[in-house]
């Protein structure tokens, strides 16, 4: 079998250190003199990446010549944050890092090094991190398999804040060059866009169309290894860079216009340039559609030619050996580009090319929301992919005899089926698309799965029985504990005499039996504090506030959305704030409201919410009247490596969406799996959070999804809330006069309009009562010492379900059917 060898020994200090210098000066040409923090940076991930790709090399030897199944994983986003330290756990090489940094010959310390890594923001939120998460399983898991996506050049905004106010930068994460990146471009490819189809039918009178006058385009892949924790098997990433296919216009240039001739060029690189800022919607722009098709297109050419160089290889079994995920529908278009290929390219029967790509696809769904489902206007699919488009056609038409056979005469039934949006102008569903291609389709949390099909799409349940399943989502123990709370890891492992809790979390079951003992209670609070005291350092140096690490840390991270209702956090602590201006000796815990969101660069109202939590909480913070009870900080830029800093420190854990409109939340899981409390309403995966930790050790609160249908089909009114509670009344006519902006005139008017006359369509006035209630239960446990402790140890030991091992797992044994190998 292939060797593996590595160029040095794994736990050796001193190969590493060797490794490090030999790095700096062959690598880098740097002496020890001119080097700088960044250069040690890259030297040092050099030294781990030896390692690592020498398993590559040999866990991918084995999987070709075996010949194995793999999964494929695309996805349009992957929010992998930094690269260096989670690549030292899981090769085991962090300790031998850690000492060879101490060499006197390296004038920076340990800590610094790997503060000098951007993030990797390829992605805006839940999806893309879910997507960096599975990667991590899959290589601990031993799954062949390789993620494809796109390598954007900027990945999500740089967030500052001026005035209160929200400004984007533009992220430049591999300007200084990334040790992370190979380039490929001997595997690089060539696709089209555009141009027009013309009609053309055989000698037999087989239809033989020709998509003909199109745009070329070429795509470089670079890959990023995944190195599974505690095992040999190294996984990659391929990201792909666009390139133009006519590297200068030879004509425009002799004339003189240098401009002109690479004016096509930087056309065609803009397609990697940037990832869309927005989370949720980025419907009908051109531009976006280009990076799905790109990305997809130059993915199944990869896969083909991975596929035929393998003699043994057909079309017959490509089923067999491939698998390919679909990461919400911003990859569907690979349905019609597969097709595409079969019935021009390989000339193939339609019911044949149909029966590879439905055995071939399976689709995750992550949102009910309306305008989070992917429309393309007929007319731009048309211009951009006018092949596809046909195929589409023609895959509905299928369809709609399929429907008319099940329930003949029903238009209804065929109007909620197609593949088409007749309303309006027409436009194609992709969500529609990616379930009647695929084998399996699957929603993120029990709740998500069961709405998916009772309200989504209840004709596709009934069409095609047993196609739905739940895969409810996880998070990677490796970052989201064992790396990122190296104090709460090592009390685990030296109270549960092992570490193998990393890679099997319901060995968390047993700090249960710890949870009364007052010792251990006392340990796992001073972790507690320990890390609240490093995250009370962050914020004075990021928000100039003094916190006190006796406070209680209330966080709330994730993207800005109305649905997540950062605003109902707000009224919280603006009632809290004008209880303790009426009574200022109110004994209550002291608290700390930590946010940290992005809000999309065009989504004014998020943007309005983001400027009145900041200037409120500045406000407030500047009050002297209220002794510092209660603080308000909203860290700048949030981003996966600065969430390693919060999530380990937080006491409790906002969950407040409206009822049935998050899918699934990771985040929750994440600050439960580090000790928090969560305060949450009964939606998505906070459902299953309840049932494994206990009713007595989470604040469930609000209206569940029955309630706010039944409440949205009585006709929900805000102002009979507004009208019936005094407290929530004048908490909101604060918001809306200028007490907190004098001389600024409605700064928070598009907030405070939301919520009386824009008809609160996230029910925020309807929830806060049994909100603010909520909350004074959580402050009558956080007196209770012991009894907190307690309930936050059970939190840590009663969540190893929401590991992405266990999500993974279920993956590969119901819809990938992918077995492990060992390499
Ligand atoms: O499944 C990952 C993540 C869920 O945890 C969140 O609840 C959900 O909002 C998010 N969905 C998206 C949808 N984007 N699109 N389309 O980001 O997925």
């Amino acid at each position: 079998s292939p060797e593996t060898t590595s160029p040095f020994d794994a736990t050796s200090t001193g190969k590493f250190k060797q490794a490090i210098f030999r790095h700096l000066t062959y690598t880098l040409a740097r002496d020890l003199h001119s080097a700088q923090p960044h250069d040690w940076w890259i030297a040092t991930s050099l030294a781990v990446r030896e390692h690592i790709l020498s398993r590559m090399i040999s866990t991918q030897a084995v999987h070709n010549r075996d010949n194995v199944r793999r999964l494929y994983y695309f996805s349009l986003e992957y929010l992998m944050g930094r690269l260096t330290e989670s690549n030292l756990y899981n090769t085991g090489l962090y300790d031998a890092a850690r000492e060879a940094i101490k060499d006197p010959d390296i004038p920076v310390d340990f800590e610094t090094i790997l503060n000098e890594e951007s993030d990797m923001g390829l992605g805006n939120g839940g999806l893309g991190r879910l997507a960096a998460c599975f990667l991590d399983s899959l290589a601990t898991l031993d799954l062949p398999a390789i993620g494809y996506g796109i390598y954007y050049e900027f990945g999500l905004f740089r967030q500052a804040f001026v005035n209160g106010s929200q400004v984007e930068h533009p992220d430049s994460w591999m300007m200084g060059g990334t040790p992370w990146g190979i380039a490929r471009p001997e595997n690089k490819v060539t696709i089209q866009i555009k141009g027009r189809v013309e009609n053309v039918f055989d000698d037999r009178g087989n239809y033989r169309p020709r998509w003909v006058n199109t745009d070329a385009i070429i795509g470089i892949p670079h890959d990023i290894p995944v190195a599974g924790y505690d095992t040999n098997t190294v996984n990659f990433l391929r990201l792909w860079s666009s390139q133009s296919a006519s590297e200068f216009d030879l004509a425009a240039f002799n004339s003189g216009g240098y401009v002109e001739a690479v004016r096509e060029k930087a056309v065609t690189e803009t397609i990697s340039k940037v990832l869309y800022p927005n989370d949720k919607t980025e419907n009908g722009k051109e531009l976006r559609l280009i990076q799905q098709y790109f990305f997809v297109a130059c993915s199944l050419r990869d896969i083909m030619r991975r596929h035929f160089r393998n003699p043994e290889n057909s079309w017959d079994n490509f089923p067999s050996k491939i698998a390919i995920q679909l990461n919400d529908t911003h990859p569907a278009v690979a349905i019609a580009e597969l097709m595409r290929i079969l019935l021009d390219e390989e000339e193939m029967q339609w019911e044949k090319a149909w029966g590879i790509v439905t055995k071939v696809f399976a689709y995750t769904n992550h949102t009910l929301l309306p305008e989070a489902l992917e429309k393309w206007s007929v007319g731009l699919f048309d211009r951009v992919l006018p092949r596809h488009l046909q195929i589409i056609y023609a895959i509905n038409d299928r369809l709609l005899r399929l429907v008319e056979a099940r329930w003949p005469g029903d238009d209804g039934k065929k109007r909620d089926c197609s593949l088409i949006e007749e309303n309006g102008g027409k436009s194609v569903r992709m969500a529609n698309l990616s379930v009647v291609a695929s084998h399996a389709v699957n929603g993120v949390a029990a709740l998500h799965t069961a709405l998916l099909k009772k309200q989504l799409f209840p004709q596709y349940d009934e069409l095609f029985p047993g196609r739905f399943q739940n895969k409810t989502n996880g998070i990677t123990p490796r970052r989201w504990l064992l790396d990122c709370n190296p104090r709460l890891s090592k009390l685990i492992t030296s109270t549960l005499g092992t570490d193998h809790w990393a890679c099997d979390l319901d060995l968390l079951r047993g700090l249960e039996t710890h949870a009364d003992k007052s010792e251990f209670q006392k340990a796992f609070m001073e972790v507690k504090r320990d890390n609240k005291n490093e995250l009370a350092a962050i914020i004075k140096a990021d928000c100039q506030i003094e916190v006190s690490p006796d406070a209680l840390f209330d966080v709330q991270i994730k993207r800005l959305h109305e649905y997540k209702r950062q605003h109902l956090n707000l009224l919280h602590i603006l009632a809290l704030y004008r209880r303790i201006l009426q009574n200022p000796n109110l004994d209550i815990v002291p608290r700390v409201f930590v946010f940290g969101a992005k809000a999309a660069p065009g989504y004014d109202l998020a943007k309005n919410i983001i400027r009145a939590i900041n200037v409120i909480g500045a406000h407030i913070n500047a009050d002297t009247r209220i002794g510092g009870k209660i603080k308000v900080a909203f860290l700048p830029n949030y981003r996966v490596s600065l969430a390693e800093k919060i999530i380990p420190a937080a006491d409790l854990s906002e969950q407040i969406s409206t009822a049935g409109k998050e899918a699934s939340g990771t985040g929750n899981m994440k600050l439960a799996l580090n000790g928090a409390l969560t305060i949450g309403t009964l939606d998505g995966a906070n459902v299953e959070i309840k049932e494994e930790v206990g009713d007595e050790n989470i604040f469930i609160f609000g209206m569940n999804v029955d309630e706010v249908e039944a409440l949205r089909a009585k006709g929900y009114n805000p102002w009979n809330y507004y009208n019936a509670d005094e407290e929530l009344r004048a908490i909101i006519d604060w918001i809306g006069s200028d007490y907190f902006t004098p001389g600024e005139h409605g700064a928070f008017a598009p907030l405070h309009n939301s919520l009386l006359n824009g008809g609160d369509p996230f029910m925020v006035l309807a929830d806060f009562r049994a909100y603010s209630d909520a909350h004074e239960k959580v402050d009558a446990l956080y007196r209770d010492k012991a009894k907190w402790a307690r309930a936050a140890i059970l939190n840590t030991a009663r969540v190893g379900k929401f590991s992405s091992d266990r999500t993974i797992r279920e993956y590969a044994k119901d819809i990938w059917s992918l077995p492990a190998i060992k390499t």
